[in-house]
């Protein structure tokens, strides 16, 4: 089967974020290849009364079809013992498909791209990291106004994924 060049974004706010984002890099290299974003910190996007999030972008390789990923990326988070207080509120671990190689998809399930990869930085730069030529709806993505103007702060370069010695 053919494999895909697909991006995942990771978020956490909730627990120890950094080691439950890491884990979640370690069960994405099951699906396939792996290459991690810097990881960044990020102020939340919706209710202003919870904690900084953490967020970062995986490139997967993968053979997995769209909602085989969808039905793994889901079991990562149960197993991250997830927990999701309300919309757009605090989490544990929050996994979105945002690309899946250039397919549009229209599922009651899942909406690929992503609804919101144009309009967040939290996604934007990371995404950016891993391919900084990357272009949606013929759109350059580091054209965009929200990346030029985002102030994310930075907390790990490219190596915070890997397994720890
Ligand atoms: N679904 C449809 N399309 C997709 C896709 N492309 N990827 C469906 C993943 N899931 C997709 O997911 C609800 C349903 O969306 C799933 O059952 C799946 O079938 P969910 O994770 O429970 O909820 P949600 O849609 O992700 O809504 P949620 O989690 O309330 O909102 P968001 O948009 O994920 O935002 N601030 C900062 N700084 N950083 C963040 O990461 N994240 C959120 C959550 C809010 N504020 C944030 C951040
Ligand atoms: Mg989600």
């Amino acid at each position: 089967m053919s494999a895909h060049v697909c991006y995942i974004g990771l978020g956490s706010n909730l627990g120890d974020s950094k080691q439950i984002l890491r884990d979640a890099v370690q069960a994405l290299s099951q699906l396939g290849q792996v290459r991690c974003s810097k990881l960044y910190q990020s102020p939340p996007m919706g209710p202003q009364d919870q904690p900084d999030y953490l967020n970062a972008v995986v490139e997967l390789t993968t053979s997995l079809a769209p909602l085989e990923l969808l039905d793994q990326l889901q079991k990562i988070e149960q197993e991250s013992g997830r927990v999701r207080l309300r919309h757009w509120g605090e989490r544990t671990l929050d996994l979105d498909l945002l690309l899946y190689g250039d397919q549009v998809i229209s599922h009651p399930r899942l909406t690929v791209p992503h609804v919101g990869v144009m309009l967040r930085d939290f996604v934007l730069l990371p995404l950016l990291d891993l391919n900084p030529n990357l272009e949606l709806q013929q759109q350059a993505l580091a054209e965009l106004d929200v990346v030029k103007t985002s102030t994310l702060t930075v907390l790990a370069d490219e190596t915070w994924g890997a397994p720890l010695a």
